[in-house]
């Protein structure tokens, strides 16, 4: 089979007609090939599986011929650890990037098929919570599309995030089937199995004069690999996102079987699959669950014992493994990367230990996502003991050295050498995961200007000052790919005409909006493209929450998981004051507004459960008062995932960053919003600031407190009566949610809530309120001067192109994994 020629034609312009006839042929041969079905018989599934595999096998070949050529070249490679990789739907993101999509769309078209139906039929891979994991998946486009050899490694979780259902506006939880129709991308690597290692005990000998380790495990699972292709911009190049599944070794236990005890004998199985099961919908908050730590080791294992394999095969010694392989840690959840290396290197091939503590700290680099105590993953000794043993020696190990180290540093000094432990020894011992991380890797990095200040200055503070140098910046970015290009063709359609279509390929290339800003005719076209998207977006409120609005008014978006500390609450609370207002002056030329409202819980967060029920229940009363009429809607979206994301984003007016400043370590929403012409209502925290600096500050409405006036704050107290006595409309707000008046059938509901927002207001929602209430007129206030407001929404597009994943990783290749870009 030939490769396809890459291509993408200019609007209007038509498709090779050749292409097509080909890609024709090659669906209808899968259809009867691997599917074994007459395209009469086929259902949209069966057609959807047909042209994924047909799309498949062309990515397949350039995937071969980007693996030769890397190892032919010797070429240094990245991996990727991350428990979590957030895809969505793979279909038209591949065929965007190979260039295929009007060839597809062409060719289904002629069969009677529907490009854009087919692309509903593929569940979202929702292999992450939110952002961390979204990262992830940017990053892997991005590596392919510069060209970088790069793995990623992870878990192949039998269910993804749970699927959330709003009954009587509470949230419930359901598992993610995503894989019952099977998965037409995975390519299953039967042969390529490790085993990974439990349990047990460690035997010390003594082999002339040197201590030898010997780790007797009790348990033993086996990793199969999963690999899926992801395929880079212009198809260029491939990589792959490799995923362990886990199953028993010797699942029917042939003892067991015999007598006849066939539960007995599935429960070995049982134990080991549940590995790999699902994924903990915890962010921002470690489970501390056992099964947990045995999710990390799993992966962390096999991903090294791969990697060390393939670098053995290819360099024959390990003394050169940090020349040629960067590891990179997604948050501390592949930690143990640094006491399994160390146990591979030293155990397994004879290293010297301080020989072995070198290309360890050479080879990896960490990525911090949090600095919230809570987030800071530790585990009690005592698991570790139990389930890591060998590992456990090795950190104690580890910290010996670099308490000494400490010990130099600052003599005598105990609380320095407390703080800078690996082991946390207050309230029973516990291993400090970010600690080991940050003491294993060359490089740690923060994800936002400021929060790598913060980590400076707060949890990493006396890491940093033992190890100087090692902390960097890395600000986040997106793919323009995925959050431009596929999820907004209209503006893409206008960008390629003004800018030229080599806006699709650079996107400094978005700066030549800048003198179209003020054009009046482009604005027309600009806005038609918005109008466009929220006509779509309105559709799917209609169908999905079967209500009506309107696409004139503003479209006011906050899309991210439930979180005390990006302040949902505070938005409601606005919400409601708003209402309030609008009934005391029904006359007043209120601007009319829609909020929109998506995202999710953790399962056990019960008071991020309640603010949801909170937002449901504004919305029924706001929603059915004849007052209001048009002027102000709620609306909450549930089952928020990556697909209803790339709906929600191109219709916004408005994109809510308002988490508590000092608390969001980067954000990533902020900037897919600004890059589709929405204006940020933020406060000056994470990625916000670096925002405000690229688009302006005419550009974007800044409020609140900034981070150190929150520490400040903080050390006062947290009561905000204060505040709310100053403030008439905010204790009229918190007074209405206090007193049932939105939850007539259940008056204490909401008592919580408003007790918290007057005497415990930790995330400083009351004390925030009044300036967040006057940006929001403010937005009003622009939102009736429609050129400026279209100005305003253009120059945020123009401004952009610093936030592509592109620029983030060419920063990483250069700085932190020493590859060439
Ligand atoms: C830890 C231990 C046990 C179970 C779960 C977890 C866990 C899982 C996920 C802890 C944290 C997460 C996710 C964190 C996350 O998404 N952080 C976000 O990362 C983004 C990318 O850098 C940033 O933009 C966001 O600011 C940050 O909140």
């Amino acid at each position: 089979m030939p490769e396809p020629s890459f291509h993408l034609p200019a609007p209007g312009q038509p498709v090779d007609e050749l292409a097509v006839a080909e890609i024709k042929g090659a669906i209808l041969a899968k259809l009867r090939l691997a599917i074994g079905k007459e395209a009469g018989m086929a259902t949209r599934q069966d057609w959807y599986h047909a042209t994924a595999l047909a799309l498949r096998d062309r990515i397949v070949h350039r995937w071969l011929t980007a693996e030769k050529e890397s190892y032919d070249a010797g070429r240094k490679r990245v991996y990727y650890l991350s428990l979590e990789f957030l895809i969505g739907r793979l279909f038209t993101d591949a065929l965007n990037n190979m260039g295929l999509i009007k060839v597809f769309e062409t060719a289904l078209g002629d069969l009677g098929v529907g490009l854009w139906e087919l692309r509903k039929c593929e569940p979202d891979a929702a292999l992450g919570n939110g952002g961390l994991g979204r990262l992830a998946a940017c990053f892997m486009d991005s590596m392919a599309s510069l060209a970088i050899p790069a793995m990623g490694y992870g878990i192949r979780y039998d269910f993804g995030l749970f699927r959330q259902v709003i009954v009587d506006g509470w949230q419930q939880e359901y598992p993610d089937v995503w894989l019952n129709f099977g998965n037409p991308w995975e390519f299953q690597r039967p042969e390529v199995v490790y085993h990974v290692h439990f349990g047990g005990g460690v035997e010390h000998v003594d082999d002339k004069g040197r201590d030898v380790a010997i780790w007797h495990p009790a348990e033993t699972v086996q990793a199969v690999a999963y690999d899926t292709p992801i395929v880079g911009w212009r198809g260029q190049h491939v990589n792959a996102l490799r995923l362990w599944s886990a199953r028993s070794p010797d699942p029917l236990k042939l003892d067991v079987f015999n007598t006849g005890d066939y539960l007995g004998a599935s429960a070995e199985e049982s134990r080991a699959e549940a590995i790999c099961k699902f994924l903990y919908p915890n962010d921002e908050s470690a489970a501390g669950r056992e099964l947990r730590l045995r999710q990390e080791y799993f992966f962390v294992s096999a991903s090294l014992q791969d990697l060390v394999q393939r670098h053995l095969g290819a360099d024959g010694q390990l003394r050169s493994l940090a020349q040629k392989a960067a590891l990179q840690l997604n948050d501390t959840h592949p930690s143990l990367a640094v006491a399994e290396l160390m146990r591979i290197l030293v155990d397994l091939h004879n290293f010297r230990w301080d020989e072995a503590w070198k290309i360890t700290v050479a080879t990896l680099s960490y990525t911090n996502h949090t600095l919230l105590p809570e987030a800071l993953e530790t585990w009690p000794v005592e698991i570790f003991e139990r389930l890591l043993p060998r590992h456990l020696e090795i950190i104690y190990r580890i910290n010996a050295a670099h308490l000494a180290q400490a010990e130099v540093r600052c003599p005598g000094d105990i609380d320095f050498r407390a703080a800078v432990s690996l082991i946390d020894e207050k309230g029973g011992r516990r291993v400090r995961m970010g600690q080991l991380a940050f003491v294993g890797s060359h490089r740690i990095n923060g994800v936002s200007a400021m929060h790598s200040e913060l980590m400076k200055e707060t949890v990493f503070s006396d890491l940093n000052h033992l190890y100087a140098g090692r902390i960097t910046n890395k600000t986040n970015g997106i793919t323009f790919r995925r959050w431009l290009m596929l999820a907004n063709p209209k503006l893409t359609e206008l960008l390629r005409e003004s800018c030229g279509d080599a806006v699709l390929d650079d996107p400094s290339k978005l700066a030549y909006l800048e003198s179209y800003a003020s054009d009046s005719a482009f604005q027309q076209k600009f806005r038609s493209a918005k109008h466009h998207n929220k006509v779509a977006l309105a559709r799917l409120i209609g169908e999905r929450q079967n209500m009506k609005v309107d696409p004139g008014a503003l479209f006011d978006v906050q899309i991210k998981r439930i979180h005390e500390y990006k302040r949902q609450l505070l938005n409601i609370l606005e919400a409601v004051a708003l209402y309030q207002a609008i009934k005391d002056q029904p006359n007043r030329d209120w601007v009319p507004r829609v909020k929109i409202f998506a995202g999710k819980a953790a399962a056990s967060y019960r008071y991020a459960k309640l603010i949801i029920k909170l937002i449901n229940d504004v919305a029924d009363v706001v929603n059915n008062d004849p007052a209001v009429d048009d002027r102000l809607k709620v609306v909450f979206l549930d089952d928020y995932n990556v697909s209803l994301a790339e709906t929600i984003i191109p219709a916004a007016d408005l994109s809510e960053q308002i988490s508590t400043a000092g608390m969001e370590a980067s954000g990533t929403g902020n900037m897919k919003l600004a890059l589709n012409g929405a204006l940020t209502i933020g406060t000056l925290d994470g990625a916000n600031i670096e925002v405000r600096d690229h688009v302006g500050a005419d550009n974007i409405a800044i409020f609140g407190m900034e981070a150190d006036d929150v520490m400040v704050r903080r050390k006062q107290g947290l009561d905000a009566t204060d505040v709310i006595r100053s403030s008439a409309a905010l204790a009229r707000a918190i007074n209405a949610i206090g007193a049932g008046e939105f939850s007539r059938g259940e008056p204490a509901r909401f008592e919580s809530i408003a007790h918290a927002l007057r005497y415990l207001d930790h995330y400083m929602v009351s004390a925030d309120f009044d300036s967040y209430y006057e940006a929001q007129r403010g937005i009003d206030a622009r939102w009736q001067v429609m050129p400026a407001w279209t100005r305003a929404s253009i120059l945020n597009v123009a401004r952009m192109a610093w936030f592509s994943s592109d620029r983030t990783i060419r920063e990483y290749a250069e700085d932190i994994w020493n590859v060439p870009v």
